[in-house]
């Protein structure tokens, strides 16, 4: 049998905790045959709500769940973690400045980037969920400085999920016959979906999604807004923001960082910039990657039109803006 993985999720007792505990703990996130121990971290007026998710954890009597650890002491959370979802965060109230809210989580990515560098197992991979999602995951990174950048990593897998499931139901395909599309830049609504690349298996072989679709205002327009405003429509919805989505959609990021991409399909990740595609090195930025091995390389060579070019750049300086306003908030 394989040693257990721990598995660290912070602000586990909100609305994405809730749905993502119970999906590790039956082997979503990292297959069947692979035990887990679940360490949940969140704040003190969360406590009494987190040992409840605890509890629903023992009663669910999950056959792969090893161990349960719930605690408000992040050294305690983050001691020996394998993995760290780092689902928590400070959310942005009615009427509070950008600025207010980017310091709060610049605290708090800065003070548990500190504990997983001191705690966590070697080799310690991280997705970053909470929002500013790049940059929490960029301070994380400056703070973190003896856990290798490409194990620092964001959520845009949620964005990517939402654009393959846009173009199965316009093209009324099944969504796993759907791959290749790609999510630059920020998880905001500056993201940029593009389908230039995107396929669809048919039986008669892959066709390019562009001339299934056959409608470029209906690609370049409403699709691209659809997916960056999908979040908000979430809310309407919902009154509550997206979390079985976000929740699964944070699986499928781990799943295949640790057992890879299917061969011929890439997916987004929010990594560390090298400057691939003449993005600014140094940001968090969602590119297309394949996973080999437990690790994520960017695929490289895809042609950029000239509509993209400028969406990959209108992301970046918002990135880059991010960037700039949470180094404010350091001083
Ligand atoms: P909730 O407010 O339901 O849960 C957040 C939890 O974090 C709460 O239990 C809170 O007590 C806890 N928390 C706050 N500060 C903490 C700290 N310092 N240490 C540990 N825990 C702490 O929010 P939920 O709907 O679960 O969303 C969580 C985060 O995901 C938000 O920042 C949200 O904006 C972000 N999202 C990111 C997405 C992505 O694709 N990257 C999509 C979904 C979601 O909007």
């Amino acid at each position: 049998a394989k040693d257990p993985v721990r598995v660290l999720v912070t602000g586990a007792a909100g609305q994405i905790g809730y749905a993502l505990v119970p999906m590790i703990a039956r082997g979503v996130m990292l297959g069947a045959d692979q035990p887990v121990i679940l360490h949940m971290l969140d704040i003190p007026p969360a406590a009494e709500a987190l040992n409840g998710v605890k509890m629903e954890l023992v009663d669910a009597a999950f056959p792969l769940l090893k161990g349960v650890v719930a605690t408000t002491d992040v050294v305690e959370a983050c001691t020996g973690v394998n993995i760290a979802v780092m689902v928590g965060g400070f959310p942005r109230k009615e009427g509070m400045e950008r600025k207010d809210v980017m310091s709060k989580n610049v605290s708090i990515y800065k003070s548990q980037a500190s504990a997983l560098e001191k705690h966590a197992a070697a080799n310690c991979k991280v997705l970053v969920v909470a929002n500013p999602a790049n940059t929490n995951a960029l301070i994380l990174k400056e703070f973190a400085p003896s856990i290798p950048e490409k194990n620092i990593t964001c959520l845009t897998r949620l964005d990517h999920n939402r654009a393959l499931g846009q173009i199965s139901e316009r093209l009324n395909v099944q969504v796993s016959d759907v791959k290749n599309v790609i999510i630059w830049g920020n998880h905001s609504s500056t993201q940029y979906p593009d389908v230039n690349h995107a396929t669809v298996n048919t039986p008669a072989g892959e066709k390019s999604v562009r001339k299934l679709v056959a409608n470029d205002e209906w690609l370049n327009g409403e699709f691209i807004t659809t997916v960056q405003q999908r979040g908000a429509a979430i809310i309407k919805a919902r009154k509550l923001s997206s979390a079985l989505s976000a929740a699964s959609s944070a699986c499928d990021h781990i799943r295949d960082w640790f057992l890879g991409t299917p061969e011929g399909t890439w997916v987004s990740m929010g990594v560390y910039s090298d400057g691939s595609y003449n993005v600014p090195a140094g940001l968090i930025y969602s590119f297309p990657v394949t996973c080999k091995n437990g690790e994520w390389s960017i695929v490289q060579g895809l042609s950029i039109d000239e509509l993209s070019r400028n969406k990959l750049d209108l992301t970046a300086k918002e990135l880059s803006e991010e960037k700039d306003l949470a180094y404010s908030c350091l001083s």
